[in-house]
């Protein structure tokens, strides 16, 4: 262990030992300690059930690394759908998510140190020799700077980190002679072009054969970049200079920093999300610890932690206390204008922000870690993922889930601190929810919609950097990992550096500082300080009984810490603050309270602000119900059986899928296909969903048609062909106008491509049947009863190589009576939860056949946005309406304005209420008109 630190002291009662020590040493002493103490809660998981878990983990590794290797390699990433490589230009673009990828194998470069610590020794050594002789840093291709530095330098260090271990042990990597390292270095220097700004903080992109700004570059025109983009480089850049001596990379990395930390609020000490990199002025002024901003912080403590520089601990606290004092209002993290700390920026949380409670804990501050986690959780175990946005009172806002890890990084975390086999539990149910909901033949599939189920083509490299590392070190014991993982500190992609760095050409250090720290007083940190009560409770039961007020948190409206404080006092007798919800235009007594919202006393201020917030929130919130979900067709029928789902908009009328049980039934197409008149065929639709053509009559006239010929539902398909749900809106289909009651039956919409699957379907297979619902349904509740072939029912891959389908050929062969023979009569008769369910639906290995219905299911790659989530467009590029409603107003204001104090409460609303008086006077005028 590196002696580094010996950072601010924190009050007497705490050592004067950097909080690092208490990251990876004393989160194991907590493992120890806490499992040995341990005497109630969560059972105890045991040790043969660890190693289970932490099996499967590695026979998912070499499920998603296997298929890359095979099928993608050398491309970046692996398209588990259509089972390809992905290579730039190749695909239709994603826009900012394309920049992660250089050409350069990005896969297989993030995954090398995962192969050593999954004690996949020989593989790595396989992998170095990979990147040795097929990797190309110099092509002419745009690059996202931070994504390079975090995946592909990162990567690369953290294998060299580990090769020089592994050489040292004297077996494996004899023949190594720091390539990894020098290729490193390549990078490095092709990235320096970046810095060359005057500020010192990088260019978002940079071209890794021109850099930036020649013609050839296409790029160096930009001017802002993300905080974290600039703020995420540090620990990659400094062990490239303490590896290398060349002091070069730390010195820029340094500076980028400086200038940040210089840029910040004054007032709040809070940071926005993007800046001006040549004036430095902050373009987007709202603040949280997710998208956009998360690794900055994260970096500052972790640079205290690998270089022992003090300022970055200082730093990394004051930005802390400001976090604890406006963002965090424990269970949730909100975003907050820089400004304006004590206003609400965001309705919605994003899920970058669940690596913080992993943050916490190496912090030491482990209460609202776990607070915050356990919400999460509670989110995770509405949707089995965590989707890429949720709103406050825990609805989807945006649906997608990339598969990223960071919830499982924080269970880790937090696992090592408490040693609580809660933890464990939770994440044995990640691991299930991969297994059962992203698996796919051909690796792991990102999450188009987490309320649908449906998929995207897309496997992100990170997914290998980082979840299978987390969650196998979770379940490991010391001696399951071949060198001690607590000698090295995670960078964000989690690639090791090794803590000895510190004491490594430690010259430059403090050389390139141009910050002056003014020393604060101890108040500054009072919620900062590592409390050794907490980081090492007695109690075994401490983690349980912060949790157990938050179980049933996502069931209940939001909980917000302010409102929720002044609630409890109302209590006593006093009248409660009238509520957004409450609020009659009519009712006298409510626009007099309105009226003295306005006024001089700082509660009714506060009333009058939260009044207004909610009033946002709220019409926000009912534009949003008046939408529906939208809702999935799910293909059962052979040889599908529920892996195709397609994303499907729901109608106004009809049996409403969200209420009432699923429709299963088999499909006829309608004659005359627009059902805009009585059916011809009503024996061939009769008990049966009906497939409907869109155009030339409303919906509701379809409906009625195919219900009156005995359809048990009805899929209208659009006719505008090539439309597909990945790149236009889906849309609810409304009604005509009149009374629709008398339709029963359940409507959905398909998009052309989406429709076309079902029609392909049944050219080749004449029986399809499907499943209309609200969400795709568990393989194995779908597969109840019904005679199926045993590669279908058996996890062991191997039995499926030896079992499944050999060709596109076999596959179509295989006859009713085939699968008979080969099938196990899966005996769960009645309706079962796939989660009680014995039934493991583990999929098939691919054949073409199957992987060419589900490249169609996701043929094009754009991200599309659920009908739900209609403002959002980025999670780090552009802001929701509602940001760039209160962003405009933020922008109003000065920059910084160092004699504004927020450090009490009630001052600053007063202030901020001013803003709102002439909206209040606008709303008496309007009660006034109704009246
Ligand atoms: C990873 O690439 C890194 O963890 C980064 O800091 C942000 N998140 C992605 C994965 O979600």
């Amino acid at each position: 262990m590196s002696e580094a630190g010996g950072g601010r002291g924190c009050g007497s009662s705490v050592p004067q030992r950097a909080p690092w020590s208490l990251v990876a040493a004393t989160a194991a002493f907590c493992l120890v300690s806490a499992t040995s103490v341990w005497t109630a809660g969560a059972a105890p998981m045991s040790r043969e059930e660890r190693q289970k878990l932490g099996n499967q983990v590695l026979e998912m590794f070499d499920h998603a690394y296997g298929n890359y290797m095979e099928h993608a390699y050398p491309a970046d990433e692996l398209m588990p759908l259509t089972c390809r490589g992905r290579v730039r230009g190749q695909e239709p673009s994603r826009g900012d998510v394309d920049d992660a990828l250089g050409k350069f194998s990005l896969t297989l470069i993030d995954s090398l140190d995962t192969l050593v610590v999954l004690n996949k020794t020989k593989e790595f050594e396989d992998a170095v020799r990979k990147v040795l002789r097929d990797v190309n840093l110099d092509n002419d291709v745009v690059v996202s700077v931070f994504e390079t530095n975090i995946r592909v330098l990162g990567g690369l260090l953290g294998g060299h980190s580990l090769a020089i271990m592994l050489k040292e042990k004297g077996e494996y990597m004899q023949w190594y002679n720091d390539e990894l390292l020098q290729m490193a270095k390549q990078l490095g220097y092709k990235l320096l072009p970046a810095f060359n700004t005057t500020s010192g903080l990088p260019y978002p992109r940079i071209n890794l054969k021109f850099g930036v700004r020649k013609p050839e570059a296409r790029t160096g025109t930009e001017t802002d970049t993300c905080t974290a983009c600039a703020g995420t480089l540090i620990l990659e850049f400094a062990a490239l200079s303490r590896f290398t001596g060349a002091t070069i990379f730390e010195e820029y990395a340094r500076k980028a920093l400086d200038f940040l930390w210089e840029k910040r609020q004054r007032s709040s000490n809070l940071v926005g999300v993007t800046i001006n990199i040549h004036t430095g002025d902050w373009v987007r002024k709202d603040s949280g610890v997710g998208a956009g901003i998360d690794s900055y912080y994260e970096y500052l403590l972790k640079a205290y932690v690998l270089l022992g520089d003090d300022s970055f601990l200082e730093r990394f606290n004051t930005h802390y206390d400001a976090i604890m004092r406006y963002i965090s209002q424990p269970p949730l993290l909100l975003d907050v204008h820089i400004h304006k700390p004590m206003l609400n920026a965001r309705t919605w949380m994003d899920a970058l922000l669940a690596f913080f409670p992993g943050l916490q804990v190496l912090k030491g501050d482990i209460r609202p870690a776990i607070e915050t986690h356990e919400m999460l959780y509670q989110v995770i175990k509405k949707h089995n993922f965590l989707p890429e946005a949720f709103t406050t009172d825990f609805r989807v806002h945006w649906a997608q889930h990339p598969l990223r890890p960071e919830f499982a990084e924080s269970t880790y975390f937090l696992y090592k601190a408490t040693g609580d086999p809660y933890y464990l539990e939770v994440g044995k149910t990640l691991i299930e929810n991969l297994n059962k909901y992203a698996r796919v033949p051909c690796g792991f599939a990102a999450m188009k919609d987490v309320r649908t189920g449906s998929h995207e083509d897309r496997m992100d490299s990170f997914f290998l950097a980082e979840m299978f590392k987390y969650l196998y070190l979770l379940f490991a014991d010391k001696e399951d990992i071949i060198f001690d993982i607590e000698d090295y500190i995670f960078t964000t992609e989690a690639h090791l550096l090794p803590l000895w760095l510190s004491t490594t050409n430690q010259s430059i250090s403090k050389k390139n500082t141009t910050s002056e720290y003014t020393e604060l007083d101890d108040s500054n940190f009072d919620w900062t300080c590592p409390n050794t009560q907490i980081l090492f409770p007695n109690d075994p039961l401490y983690a349980q009984s912060i949790r157990e007020p938050l179980k049933n948190v996502v069931d209940k409206s939001c909980p917000r810490g302010i409102i929720r404080v002044r609630e409890e006092s109302f209590r006593s007798g006093a009248k409660p603050p009238l509520r957004a919800r409450d609020f009659m235009a009519t009712n006298p007594e409510h626009l007099e309270i309105l009226k003295k919202m306005g006024a001089a006393s700082s509660i009714d201020a506060e009333d009058g602000l939260r009044f207004m917030q909610e009033m946002i929130e709220l019409s926000s919130q009912q534009q949003k119900e008046q939408q529906l979900p939208p809702r999935a067709v799910q293909i059962v029928s052979h040889p599908f059986f529920g892996r195709v789902v397609l994303t499907a908009g729901p109608a106004q009328f009809g049996l409403d899928l969200s209420k009432h049980k699923e429709t299963r039934g088999f499909v006829a197409s309608s004659k005359p296909y627009n059902g805009c008149s009585e059916l011809t065929n009503p024996e061939a639709v009769m008990g049966k969903i009906a497939l409907i053509q869109r155009g030339q009559c409303m919906f509701a006239e379809k409906a009625r048609n195919v219900q009156n010929a005995g359809a048990i539902g009805g899929i209208v398909i659009d006719d505008n062909e090539g439309s597909s749900s990945d790149t236009a809106p889906l849309f609810q289909m409304a009604g005509d106008g009149k009374d629709t009651d008398d339709i029963k039956i359940p409507m959905l919409f398909l998009f052309s491509k989406e429709g076309s699957i079902i029609l392909d379907a049944i050219r080749e297979y004449e029986e399809v049947e499907v499943l209309l619902s609200d969400k795709a349904k568990d393989r194995a509740a779908i597969l109840k009863g019904k005679m199926i072939p045993s590669y279908i029912i058996n996890s062991n891959p191997e039995m499926e190589n030896e079992e499944q389908p050999s060709s596109e050929n076999d596959s179509q062969n295989q006859s009713a009576e085939q699968i008979t023979s080969s099938s196990q009569e899966v005996d769960l008769v009645d309706q079962e939860s796939p989660e009680e369910s014995s039934l493991n639906s583990q999929p098939e290995s691919p054949s073409p056949a199957d992987t060419d219905n589900a490249a169609s299911v996701s043929a094009s790659e754009q991200n599309s946005k659920p009908m739900e989530n209609h403002e959002t467009t980025s999670l780090d590029g552009e802001c929701t309406d509602l940001d760039n409603q209160l962003q405009e107003q933020s922008e109003t204001e000065e920059d910084s304005n160092p004699n504004v104090s927020w450090g009490k409460k009630v001052q600053p609303i007063d202030s901020i209420l001013a803003d709102w008086n002439e909206d209040i006077e606008a709303f008496e005028m309007m009660e006034k008109d109704e009246l």
